[in-house]
């Protein structure tokens, strides 16, 4: 056997493959060396141990070089891999879907964001709400016709034994009448009032829900708006100013308000108002609004006391108005259909995605 031409031949193996055959036709069980080793036991002790050394030699020198082969050739495989796969980084790169906030979000978002800039606070309510502070701390009793206004839904906790309505203080006020859906975020007002004291402004953004006959204008679950300033000297010039300014930043410099009288049992004088729509030049109905009914401020104070706490609305007046969200968005986009904006269409969605 010719050990450099072995080893030669073994360098040169163009693939991992042949390099495998090569291995096995020398080193094998049935291969050169292996062949070769067997001999040994013929020889004379002196030839054998020279004989021996040689071969031991080989199969070292063979091993290396089988090797040394092997990395050079997975090398070469690795590189001409990379070369095939190289990214061309100047191809324009795909776009990953990306979601939005919901076209209710953003119209809230940005009424918020317009009221935080004149100084208001921002908090919620609960949606689950006693009778109590939907209506009749209100000024709405249960015999009162205004009842009859807002469709409610009335909810049992048959199958919730646990399950309280809290109060302010974290109260149960469970008993205090039924139990329902808000109709509107206007119990938060009085929420709002037991926990504090005036002067404060408030605006409640939140979910409210009517036992309605949907239509293109009505919908059975949709989001309002409510706001609340009381002060000592505040007056329906304040509310008229901060519905204004409201106009301008929604539909901007050429934004004005329009204020009609109505009627809510929470409010004395109360008033509907509606915002001009400078690109097609006309009015939008919004809200209700108007001065605080002192039944609420009573209410508020007998509460007050009730847990405690020293009547703190004596004196006091002050604004609210409640508007309605989705009715905003309908007007401003010229969306012909409320019912689009909880079908989870993305159609539709996709055209308001913030
Ligand atoms: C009035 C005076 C205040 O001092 C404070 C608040 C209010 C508003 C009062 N709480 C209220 O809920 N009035 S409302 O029944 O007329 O609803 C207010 C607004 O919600 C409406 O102007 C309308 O924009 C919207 N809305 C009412 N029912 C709706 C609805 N939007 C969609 N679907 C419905 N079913």
């Amino acid at each position: 056997m010719n050990i450099e031409a072995a080893l030669e031949e073994i360098g040169k193996a163009p693939t991992l493959e042949s390099l495998q055959a090569l291995k096995v036709q020398y080193l094998g069980k049935n291969g050169l060396v292996t062949q070769e080793m067997k001999t040994l036991g013929r020889l004379s002790p002196e030839e054998r141990r020279e004989k021996g050394r040689v071969l031991n030699e080989w199969k070292a020198a063979l091993e290396k070089a089988l090797e040394a082969r092997e990395a050079q050739l997975r090398e070469e495989a690795l590189q001409a891999r990379l070369l095939q796969e190289s990214i061309d980084v100047s191809l324009p790169g795909y776009a990953f879907p990306s979601g939005g906030l919901h076209i209710t979000s953003r119209i809230m978002q940005e009424l918020v964001g317009i009221f935080r800039k004149q100084g208001f606070s921002v908090v919620e309510g609960p949606e689950v709400e006693s009778e109590f502070f939907n209506f009749d701390a209100i000024n709405m009793p249960d015999w009162h016709p205004a009842r009859d206004m807002q469709d409610t839904f009335w909810v049992e906790f048959k199958n919730q034994p646990g399950f309280t309505i809290q109060g302010p203080f974290g109260e149960d006020v469970t008993g205090r009448g039924g139990a329902v859906l808000r109709t509107h975020t206007s119990g938060m007002q009085i929420r709002y009032m037991i926990q504090h004291t005036p002067p404060f402004r408030i605006v409640v953004p939140g979910r409210v829900f009517r036992y309605e006959q949907t239509d293109a204008s009505h919908e059975a679950m949709f989001h309002q708006l409510e706001g609340l300033v009381v002060g000592p000297n505040i007056t329906m010039a304040d509310l008229k100013g901060a519905i204004s300014e409201l106009a301008r930043g929604l539909f901007g410099e050429e934004g004005k308000a329009r204020f009609q009288p109505t009627y809510f049992p929470f409010v004395e004088p109360g008033v509907q108002f509606a915002m001009w729509w400078p690109e097609r030049q006309k009015w939008l109905e919004l809200g209700g609004a108007g001065m605080v009914h002192p039944y609420l401020f009573k209410a508020v104070d007998d509460y007050r006391e009730r847990q405690g706490l020293p009547r703190a609305y004596e004196g006091m007046t002050g604004w609210a108005f409640g508007m309605g969200v989705e009715r905003l968005a309908l007007l401003r986009y010229g969306i012909p259909d409320i019912r689009y904006f909880y079908q989870n269409r993305l159609s539709f969605l996709r055209q308001f995605r913030g």
